[in-house]
Order: structure tokens, then C-alpha cells, then sequence
């Protein structure tokens, strides 16, 4: 697989890189939909969450964990924000290789209304 996220991992393109450990990068999303949108992305190929395993659950955990945290770091947990992860073409899913959306900084509304 070969994303441009892969690229991003690489250093081979460059990226507003807020966050990384050895599960997990966090990064700028280049077309914010909020104040705060920041993508993390597993460093394990997995292309859509319709790939992911069971025997690969703790990938999404740590997704979210770092996402947790970047937010209390950020100072921005307790006013509160939205994670989303979009699966395949009608999940609006472009890069193919999973992520995280974080979405914070402002109130988001709520969906299907
Ligand atoms: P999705 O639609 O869930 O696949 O989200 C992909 C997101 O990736 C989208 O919000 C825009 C973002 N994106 C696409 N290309 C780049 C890039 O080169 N750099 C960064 N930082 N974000 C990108």
C-alpha cells in the first residue's frame, strides 16, 4: 500500500505533524472542516475499516487514545470534539488507509438533523 499518509510516515512529503509514537502519526488535516482537525493514522497498512481484523482491535484503540490525550494536552477535552472515521465511497473516504478525524474548537452540531 502506498498512500500519500505513507508518504507523510516517510518524510517524503511534508505535514503539520503534531503527535507521533510508534503505533501512531497525527497530523494537520490540508482542508480543515473545524477550528482543530488533526488526522491519526496507524503506521500498520490497513486501508479501510472494513479491513481491519479482530485481531487488530487495539489499532483503533490507540487511534483513540492519542487522540484522547492530544485533546487534553491541547486544552480542548473538557469543551469537547468529534471523532470520525470515514469508510469507503459513501463513508467519503479518499485516502485509502485508515484515520482518525478529529474535529474540535468550535460547537460541531449535530448530523442527521
Ligand atoms: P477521508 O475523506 O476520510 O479519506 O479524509 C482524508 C483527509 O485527508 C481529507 O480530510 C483531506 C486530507 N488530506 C488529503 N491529502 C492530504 C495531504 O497531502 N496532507 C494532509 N495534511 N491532509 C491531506
Amino acid at each position: 500500500m502506498d498512500t500519500i499518509f505513507h508518504k507523510i510516515i516517510r518524510r517524503e512529503i511534508p505535514a503539520d505533524i503534531v503527535f507521533e509514537d510508534e503505533h501512531v502519526i497525527a497530523f494537520r488535516d490540508i482542508a480543515p472542516q473545524a477550528p482543530v482537525h488533526v488526522l491519526f493514522v496507524p503506521k500498520i497498512d490497513i486501508a479501510t475499516l472494513d479491513d481491519l481484523q479482530p485481531s487488530q482491535s487495539e489499532v483503533v484503540g490507540h487511534l483513540a487514545l492519542a487522540a484522547a490525550a492530544y485533546a487534553r494536552r491541547e486544552g480542548f477535552a473538557e469543551d469537547g470534539y468529534r471523532i470520525v472515521m470515514n469508510c469507503n465511497g459513501d463513508g467519503g473516504q479518499t485516502v485509502f488507509q485508515l484515520h482518525l478525524h478529529l474535529l474540535a474548537g468550535a460547537p460541531l452540531g449535530h448530523f442527521g438533523t
